[in-house]
């Protein structure tokens, strides 16, 4: 068994890191590739994006937040990239040694798109009310770790990420209530003279106290270079700027999300066996949780080891 104390070889997190986790809440930015090496991925990898042959959810609507979900699992750079020691190391540093890949998202944000709506994730089920991930009963912690990873340049231009430091530790939003999809609202609203929005859906559905507004004046903004990631709980406060249109070039994010093996994922889903998310929905005959480090002890969700090519996910600290 790996000791994470002693072990400083590799990516794991220093203590101060640590401390700077669970205090301010965002870290990094990190280098996972060189600027010009991940921009020769990206030209190269966006094309494969179009091939959905096998694609984990086929039935996933074009168009839909949810059409590239978890494409780690059919494109081999992306399945290569979750399980890459610099992310894996650093999130057993947070969350133990035994850790699962949940989910990956892109979030692209073309010329003159808005920035995304400040919002925290905890169960992660703000959108249809029902919680995604579901936390052993008096866990302190919830919601998901988030690599967030910068395929292009990240700048306040382009819509570079924005945190409200500190804020994890009190949930704002009640997620059980659920939000109203409306894609009429997009590009639409300003935020603080911000424009801003949540890909059709409105947060202000479901603050806690109606009347709250999220306190600008201490976010800060963090750019990213193409190859750099970041690292953040999801219950911490996050928003992204709008892409101003002054550069041609998208700003393209993947994040992978990431929890230990005692969360159980999709558990509420599984009589239907369906996700309803940003607009669309998919079936979960494809899905399984990738174990990138330890063991599953828990057996509380289905774990792929392959991907649909057939090529292993590799385990980086096996135990
Ligand atoms: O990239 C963005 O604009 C938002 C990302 C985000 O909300 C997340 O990674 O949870
Ligand atoms: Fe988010």
């Amino acid at each position: 068994m790996i000791d994470l104390a002693s072990d400083r070889q590799g990516f794991h997190l220093s203590p101060e890191e640590v401390e700077l986790f669970h205090t301010r809440g965002y870290l990094g930015p990190y280098d996972l590739f060189g600027q010009d090496e991940m921009k020769a991925h990206w030209r190269r990898e966006r094309l494969r994006l179009f091939d959905r042959s096998r694609a984990p959810y086929p039935d996933a609507q074009p168009g839909s937040g949810i059409y590239d979900y978890d494409r780690h699992f059919d494109i081999d750079f992306l399945s290569d990239v979750v399980v890459r020691p610099e992310l894996v190391h650093r999130m057993m540093s947070l969350l133990g040694p035994d850790v699962i890949c949940w989910r990956t998202e892109f979030f692209p944000k073309y010329p003159g798109d808005e920035g995304t709506d400040w919002h925290q994730a905890d169960t992660f089920g703000g959108a249809d009310g029902i919680p995604h991930l579901i936390w052993p009963e008096g866990s302190d912690f919830g919601g998901a770790v988030t690599a967030w990873i910068a395929f292009t340049d990240a700048t306040e231009e382009t819509g570079c990420m924005q945190f409200i430091p500190g804020t994890q530790r009190t949930m704002y939003y009640d997620e059980s209530k659920g939000m109203h999809y409306d894609l009429e609202r997009v590009n639409k609203k300003e935020v603080n003279g911000v424009l801003r929005g949540f890909f059709g859906y409105d947060w202000r559905e479901i603050q806690k106290d109606p009347d709250w507004i999220p306190d600008e004046s201490k976010a800060v903004s963090v750019p990213c270079k193409a190859g750099q990631f970041l690292i953040f709980p999801s219950t911490l406060m996050h928003a992204s700027l709008p892409h101003q249109g002054k550069s041609r070039e998208p700003r393209i994010a993947w994040t992978c999300r990431y929890v230990p093996t005692s969360v159980s994922v999709y558990e509420r889903m599984r009589e239907t066996n369906v996700v309803h998310e940003l607009g669309g929905s998919f079936s979960l005959d494809n899905y399984g949780v990738v174990l990138v480090a330890g063991r599953d002890e828990h057996g509380r969700n289905k774990v792929r080891e392959r991907t649909m090519t057939g090529k292993p996910f590799v385990n980086q600290v096996p135990r």
